[in-house]
């Protein structure tokens, strides 16, 4: 059994509170508990993290890039949020951790303001889904495990 990490960055703590008609009505614990049973159907086990913060998220790269060079660990599922268009330390994370990435964005990112079609996090990332709303964390585990295993 090998371990996913499905993390996940800015506010995306409050899915299910406020704008729904972008992100739907379920909270962050659904979407974890839809990752762990996804993980499970392939033997897998997630370990779900979020923060708010840039650091923290480069620790969490970092973390999985040392567990997955000791053979304990796929790679990780993540959704950067407003960071997916800002951070070249999150870029520079991933590049260097050597972490395959799958990137998740549940809104069409494409379809929003211009800022928001710039992503420093998918010229390093092993895939990308958009806009398949929380569905998309599902098919980012299946992405990952197709691709690493
Ligand atoms: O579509 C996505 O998944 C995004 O990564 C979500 C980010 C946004 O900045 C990206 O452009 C696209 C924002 C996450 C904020 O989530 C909230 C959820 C409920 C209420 C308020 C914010």
């Amino acid at each position: 059994m090998s371990k996913i990490m499905v993390l996940n960055g800015p506010n995306l703590n409050l899915l299910g509170s406020r704008e729904p008609e972008q992100y739907g009505h379920e909270t962050l614990a659904d979407v974890e508990a839809m990752c762990a049973a996804e993980a499970q159907r392939y033997g897998h086990e997630v370990e779900c993290r979020q923060s708010n913060h840039e650091g923290a998220l480069i620790d969490a790269i970092h973390e999985a890039g040392q567990r997955i060079k000791a053979g304990e660990m796929l790679g990780v599922v993540f959704n950067p949020g407003a960071y997916t268009h800002t951070s070249v330390a999150l870029h520079d994370a991933i590049k260097g951790a050597e972490v395959p990435v799958i990137e998740v964005h549940i809104s069409n990112v494409h379809t929003r303001e211009a800022f928001r079609h710039h992503s420093y996090i998918s010229p390093v990332a092993a895939g990308i889904v958009v806009g398949m709303g929380i569905q998309g964390y599902v098919l980012g585990i299946q992405g990952l495990i197709h691709k690493t295993s």
